[in-house]
Protein backbone atom coordinates (compact mmCIF):
# COMPACT_ATOMS: atom_id res chain seq x y z
CA UNK A 1 0.00 0.00 0.00
CA UNK A 2 1.73 3.23 -1.53
CA UNK A 3 2.16 5.39 2.06
CA UNK A 4 0.16 8.67 0.38
CA UNK A 5 -2.90 8.78 -2.11
CA UNK A 6 -2.89 11.40 -4.22
CA UNK A 7 -5.73 14.52 -4.67
CA UNK A 8 -9.09 13.27 -6.12
CA UNK A 9 -8.18 15.96 -8.63
CA UNK A 10 -4.64 15.73 -9.16
CA UNK A 11 -3.63 14.63 -12.69
CA UNK A 12 -0.48 12.20 -13.11
CA UNK A 13 1.93 13.21 -15.73
CA UNK A 14 1.39 11.86 -19.15
CA UNK A 15 2.03 8.19 -19.40
CA UNK A 16 3.56 8.10 -22.90
CA UNK A 17 4.91 11.23 -24.71
CA UNK A 18 5.45 11.33 -27.66
CA UNK A 19 9.27 11.63 -29.22
CA UNK A 20 10.13 14.92 -30.04
CA UNK A 21 10.81 15.62 -33.99
CA UNK A 22 13.36 19.06 -32.71
CA UNK A 23 16.69 17.41 -31.71
CA UNK A 24 18.42 19.67 -28.74
CA UNK A 25 22.05 20.44 -29.23
CA UNK A 26 24.62 18.18 -27.35
CA UNK A 27 24.43 19.22 -24.01
CA UNK A 28 21.22 20.10 -23.30
CA UNK A 29 20.06 21.12 -19.68
CA UNK A 30 16.12 21.28 -18.58
CA UNK A 31 16.33 23.23 -15.83
CA UNK A 32 12.95 23.00 -14.61
CA UNK A 33 12.27 19.96 -13.08
CA UNK A 34 11.30 18.41 -9.83
CA UNK A 35 11.07 14.38 -8.49
CA UNK A 36 7.87 13.54 -6.17
CA UNK A 37 8.84 10.80 -3.78
CA UNK A 38 8.03 8.17 -3.98
CA UNK A 39 6.46 9.05 -0.66
CA UNK A 40 6.89 5.50 1.05
CA UNK A 41 10.68 6.41 1.25
CA UNK A 42 10.64 10.00 0.67
CA UNK A 43 7.44 11.62 2.44
CA UNK A 44 5.58 14.51 1.70
CA UNK A 45 5.20 17.53 4.03
CA UNK A 46 2.98 17.58 6.50
CA UNK A 47 2.41 21.25 5.82
CA UNK A 48 2.00 20.78 1.67
CA UNK A 49 -0.90 22.81 -0.08
CA UNK A 50 -1.39 18.98 -2.39
CA UNK A 51 -1.00 15.28 -2.60
CA UNK A 52 0.51 14.60 -5.69
CA UNK A 53 1.42 11.05 -7.80
CA UNK A 54 4.50 9.82 -7.03
CA UNK A 55 7.09 10.87 -9.92
CA UNK A 56 10.51 9.45 -8.94
CA UNK A 57 13.83 10.00 -10.05
CA UNK A 58 14.31 6.63 -12.45
CA UNK A 59 11.45 8.28 -14.43
CA UNK A 60 12.59 11.56 -14.57
CA UNK A 61 15.87 10.79 -16.13
CA UNK A 62 14.30 8.09 -18.30
CA UNK A 63 12.61 11.11 -19.61
CA UNK A 64 15.60 13.20 -19.98
CA UNK A 65 17.11 10.86 -22.19
CA UNK A 66 13.80 9.80 -24.42
CA UNK A 67 13.71 13.40 -24.90
CA UNK A 68 17.44 14.40 -26.17
CA UNK A 69 18.40 15.64 -22.90
CA UNK A 70 21.59 15.50 -21.05
CA UNK A 71 21.46 17.18 -17.73
CA UNK A 72 18.58 18.03 -15.42
CA UNK A 73 18.39 20.89 -12.80
CA UNK A 74 15.69 19.78 -9.96
CA UNK A 75 13.60 22.18 -8.01
CA UNK A 76 12.83 21.16 -4.75
CA UNK A 77 8.74 21.46 -4.66
CA UNK A 78 6.15 22.67 -2.29
CA UNK A 79 5.19 18.98 -1.66
CA UNK A 80 8.33 18.39 0.22
CA UNK A 81 8.36 21.89 1.94
CA UNK A 82 11.79 22.00 3.36
CA UNK A 83 12.79 18.33 3.29
CA UNK A 84 15.15 18.05 0.94
CA UNK A 85 16.30 14.47 0.98
CA UNK A 86 14.58 13.16 -2.33
CA UNK A 87 15.92 15.69 -4.69
CA UNK A 88 19.53 15.38 -2.56
CA UNK A 89 18.92 11.40 -3.98
CA UNK A 90 17.89 11.93 -6.98
CA UNK A 91 21.08 14.44 -7.19
CA UNK A 92 23.56 12.29 -5.65
CA UNK A 93 22.54 9.02 -8.01
CA UNK A 94 22.84 11.26 -11.10
CA UNK A 95 26.32 10.73 -12.17
CA UNK A 96 26.86 14.42 -12.13
CA UNK A 97 24.01 15.18 -14.40
CA UNK A 98 21.61 16.73 -12.69
CA UNK A 99 21.78 20.08 -10.05
CA UNK A 100 19.05 21.43 -7.44
CA UNK A 101 17.33 23.66 -5.90
CA UNK A 102 16.92 23.70 -2.49
CA UNK A 103 14.45 25.23 0.24
CA UNK A 104 15.89 26.13 3.37
CA UNK A 105 14.57 27.29 6.45
CA UNK A 106 16.11 30.38 8.00
CA UNK A 107 18.05 28.50 10.74
CA UNK A 108 19.46 25.78 8.33
CA UNK A 109 23.30 25.32 9.77
CA UNK A 110 26.23 26.02 7.55
CA UNK A 111 26.79 22.18 7.59
CA UNK A 112 23.46 21.46 6.17
CA UNK A 113 24.15 23.68 3.48
CA UNK A 114 27.13 21.75 2.69
CA UNK A 115 26.07 18.86 2.14
CA UNK A 116 23.23 20.41 0.11
CA UNK A 117 25.82 22.02 -1.66
CA UNK A 118 28.28 18.75 -1.91
CA UNK A 119 25.06 16.99 -3.18
CA UNK A 120 24.59 19.87 -6.10
CA UNK A 121 22.64 22.15 -4.89
CA UNK A 122 23.29 25.56 -6.28
CA UNK A 123 20.55 27.87 -5.28
CA UNK A 124 17.79 27.94 -3.29
CA UNK A 125 14.04 29.10 -4.48
CA UNK A 126 12.13 31.18 -3.00
CA UNK A 127 8.06 30.41 -3.58
CA UNK A 128 5.91 33.53 -2.92
CA UNK A 129 2.59 31.42 -4.88
CA UNK A 130 0.14 31.68 -2.31
CA UNK A 131 -1.77 28.66 -3.08
CA UNK A 132 1.14 27.13 -2.69
CA UNK A 133 2.74 27.79 0.61
CA UNK A 134 2.50 30.06 3.35
CA UNK A 135 3.72 33.42 3.76
CA UNK A 136 7.60 33.53 5.10
CA UNK A 137 9.03 36.90 6.51
CA UNK A 138 11.21 38.98 4.47
CA UNK A 139 13.36 38.59 7.03
CA UNK A 140 13.69 34.74 7.15
CA UNK A 141 14.70 34.96 3.39
CA UNK A 142 17.07 37.98 4.42
CA UNK A 143 18.62 35.03 6.71
CA UNK A 144 18.99 32.37 4.00
CA UNK A 145 20.15 34.53 1.78
CA UNK A 146 22.93 35.68 3.74
CA UNK A 147 24.00 32.00 4.48
CA UNK A 148 23.94 31.17 0.83
CA UNK A 149 26.14 34.03 -0.22
CA UNK A 150 29.26 32.16 0.97
CA UNK A 151 28.46 29.12 -1.31
CA UNK A 152 28.19 31.03 -4.95
CA UNK A 153 24.70 30.18 -4.89
CA UNK A 154 21.64 32.01 -6.56
CA UNK A 155 17.96 32.09 -6.06
CA UNK A 156 15.13 31.21 -7.79
CA UNK A 157 11.94 32.68 -7.81
CA UNK A 158 8.57 32.04 -8.45
CA UNK A 159 5.92 34.70 -8.47
CA UNK A 160 2.78 35.49 -9.78
CA UNK A 161 2.31 38.40 -11.73
CA UNK A 162 0.05 40.86 -10.24
CA UNK A 163 2.73 39.94 -6.84
CA UNK A 164 5.49 41.44 -9.26
CA UNK A 165 4.84 45.25 -8.16
CA UNK A 166 4.70 44.52 -3.94
CA UNK A 167 7.72 42.31 -4.59
CA UNK A 168 10.02 44.52 -6.57
CA UNK A 169 12.12 46.53 -4.35
CA UNK A 170 12.88 43.12 -2.09
CA UNK A 171 13.92 41.40 -5.05
CA UNK A 172 16.53 44.48 -6.67
CA UNK A 173 18.04 44.30 -3.11
CA UNK A 174 18.95 41.04 -3.21
CA UNK A 175 22.66 41.00 -4.63
CA UNK A 176 22.41 37.47 -6.17
CA UNK A 177 21.07 36.28 -9.37
CA UNK A 178 18.10 35.69 -9.53
CA UNK A 179 16.04 33.20 -11.66
CA UNK A 180 12.70 33.63 -11.94
CA UNK A 181 10.22 30.88 -12.62
CA UNK A 182 7.65 31.03 -15.71
CA UNK A 183 7.81 34.05 -17.04
CA UNK A 184 6.79 35.51 -13.83
CA UNK A 185 3.53 34.23 -14.52
CA UNK A 186 1.50 36.46 -17.39
CA UNK A 187 -1.77 36.74 -18.15
CA UNK A 188 -1.17 35.84 -21.77
CA UNK A 189 -4.43 36.40 -22.65
CA UNK A 190 -3.34 40.21 -22.26
CA UNK A 191 -0.56 39.85 -25.01
CA UNK A 192 2.84 40.73 -24.70
CA UNK A 193 1.97 44.62 -24.63
CA UNK A 194 -0.09 44.59 -21.27
CA UNK A 195 1.66 47.04 -18.73
CA UNK A 196 2.21 43.84 -16.32
CA UNK A 197 4.40 41.86 -18.86
CA UNK A 198 6.25 44.96 -20.02
CA UNK A 199 6.56 45.90 -15.77
CA UNK A 200 8.36 42.84 -15.73
CA UNK A 201 10.61 43.20 -19.37
CA UNK A 202 11.75 46.56 -17.69
CA UNK A 203 12.71 44.72 -14.53
CA UNK A 204 14.94 42.76 -16.90
CA UNK A 205 16.27 45.69 -18.81
CA UNK A 206 17.00 47.47 -15.71
CA UNK A 207 18.65 44.03 -13.65
CA UNK A 208 21.15 42.22 -15.46
CA UNK A 209 21.26 40.06 -12.70
CA UNK A 210 17.67 38.91 -13.14
CA UNK A 211 17.28 35.75 -15.62
CA UNK A 212 13.95 33.81 -16.74
CA UNK A 213 12.81 30.91 -17.32
CA UNK A 214 10.49 30.61 -20.30
CA UNK A 215 8.64 27.27 -19.24
CA UNK A 216 5.05 26.30 -18.61
CA UNK A 217 3.14 27.19 -21.47
CA UNK A 218 1.00 24.59 -20.30
CA UNK A 219 0.30 26.53 -17.19
CA UNK A 220 -0.28 29.79 -19.00
CA UNK A 221 -2.03 28.74 -21.81
CA UNK A 222 -5.95 29.52 -22.25
CA UNK A 223 -6.14 28.22 -25.65
CA UNK A 224 -4.38 24.34 -24.90
CA UNK A 225 -1.78 22.84 -27.10
CA UNK A 226 0.01 23.98 -29.45
CA UNK A 227 0.43 26.65 -26.69
CA UNK A 228 0.28 29.32 -29.52
CA UNK A 229 -0.77 32.36 -27.46
CA UNK A 230 2.55 31.44 -25.15
CA UNK A 231 4.99 31.67 -28.01
CA UNK A 232 5.22 35.16 -28.44
CA UNK A 233 6.03 35.81 -24.54
CA UNK A 234 8.79 33.24 -24.87
CA UNK A 235 9.95 34.40 -27.94
CA UNK A 236 10.42 37.82 -26.92
CA UNK A 237 12.13 36.83 -24.11
CA UNK A 238 14.48 34.77 -25.69
CA UNK A 239 15.45 37.46 -28.06
CA UNK A 240 15.92 40.24 -25.92
CA UNK A 241 17.62 38.65 -23.35
CA UNK A 242 19.43 35.80 -24.79
CA UNK A 243 21.88 35.13 -22.77
CA UNK A 244 19.70 35.17 -19.93
CA UNK A 245 17.03 32.49 -20.68
CA UNK A 246 16.51 28.77 -19.75
CA UNK A 247 14.17 26.56 -20.67
CA UNK A 248 12.18 23.43 -18.57
CA UNK A 249 9.79 20.93 -18.63
CA UNK A 250 8.30 21.32 -15.52
CA UNK A 251 8.32 17.44 -15.46
CA UNK A 252 5.82 16.10 -13.46
CA UNK A 253 3.50 18.87 -14.13
CA UNK A 254 1.96 19.42 -10.64
CA UNK A 255 -1.29 21.02 -10.24
CA UNK A 256 -2.41 21.03 -13.83
CA UNK A 257 -6.20 21.56 -13.71
CA UNK A 258 -7.27 20.47 -17.58
CA UNK A 259 -3.97 19.62 -19.34
CA UNK A 260 -1.87 16.75 -19.21
CA UNK A 261 0.85 18.04 -21.46
CA UNK A 262 3.12 16.07 -23.56
CA UNK A 263 6.42 16.86 -23.24
CA UNK A 264 7.53 16.08 -26.17
CA UNK A 265 5.10 18.33 -27.58
CA UNK A 266 6.97 20.33 -25.16
CA UNK A 267 10.05 20.09 -26.75
CA UNK A 268 9.29 20.48 -30.26
CA UNK A 269 8.23 23.98 -29.47
CA UNK A 270 11.80 25.20 -28.81
CA UNK A 271 12.17 26.47 -32.60
CA UNK A 272 9.08 28.34 -32.39
CA UNK A 273 10.47 29.88 -29.27
CA UNK A 274 14.11 30.06 -30.51
CA UNK A 275 14.34 30.54 -34.04
CA UNK A 276 17.86 30.29 -34.67
CA UNK A 277 20.67 27.39 -34.32
CA UNK A 278 22.51 30.27 -31.87
CA UNK A 279 19.71 31.22 -29.79
CA UNK A 280 18.74 27.39 -28.82
CA UNK A 281 22.55 26.69 -28.20
CA UNK A 282 22.34 29.36 -25.35
CA UNK A 283 19.00 28.97 -24.11
CA UNK A 284 19.34 25.14 -23.69
CA UNK A 285 23.18 24.38 -23.36
CA UNK A 286 25.47 27.87 -22.61
CA UNK A 287 23.02 29.34 -20.70
CA UNK A 288 22.16 26.97 -17.91
CA UNK A 289 25.81 25.39 -18.14
CA UNK A 290 27.29 28.59 -17.16
CA UNK A 291 25.22 28.46 -14.12
CA UNK A 292 24.86 25.04 -12.74
CA UNK A 293 27.91 23.39 -14.23
CA UNK A 294 30.54 26.44 -14.96
CA UNK A 295 33.40 24.41 -14.38
CA UNK A 296 32.42 21.47 -16.36
CA UNK A 297 33.03 23.49 -19.71
C1 LIG B 1 5.99 24.33 -10.70
C2 LIG B 1 4.71 24.96 -10.44
C3 LIG B 1 3.86 24.69 -9.43
C4 LIG B 1 4.18 23.97 -8.24
C5 LIG B 1 5.34 24.11 -7.56
O1 LIG B 1 6.62 23.91 -5.68
C6 LIG B 1 5.58 23.57 -6.22
O2 LIG B 1 4.74 22.86 -5.69
O3 LIG B 1 6.34 24.77 -8.06
C7 LIG B 1 2.50 25.25 -9.53
O4 LIG B 1 1.57 24.66 -8.97
O5 LIG B 1 2.33 26.30 -10.20
O6 LIG B 1 6.95 25.03 -10.98
O7 LIG B 1 6.06 23.12 -10.60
Amino acid sequence: MAAFTMDETYRPYHPSPRKPTYVPPHGAVDTHCHVFGPGDVFPYAPERKYTPCDAPKEKLFDLRDFLGFDKNVIVQASCHGRDNSALVDALRTSNDKARGIAVVRYDVTDDELKDLDDAGVRGVRFNFVKRLVDATPRENYLRVAEKIAPLGWHIVVYFEAPDLEGLTPFLTSLPFTLVVDHMGRPDVAKGVDDPDFQRFVRLLDEHENIWVKVTCPERLTVQGPPYDDVVPFQRMLVERFPDRVLWGTDWPHPNMTWIVPDDGELVDMIPRIAPTPELQQKLLVDNPNRLYWPDAR
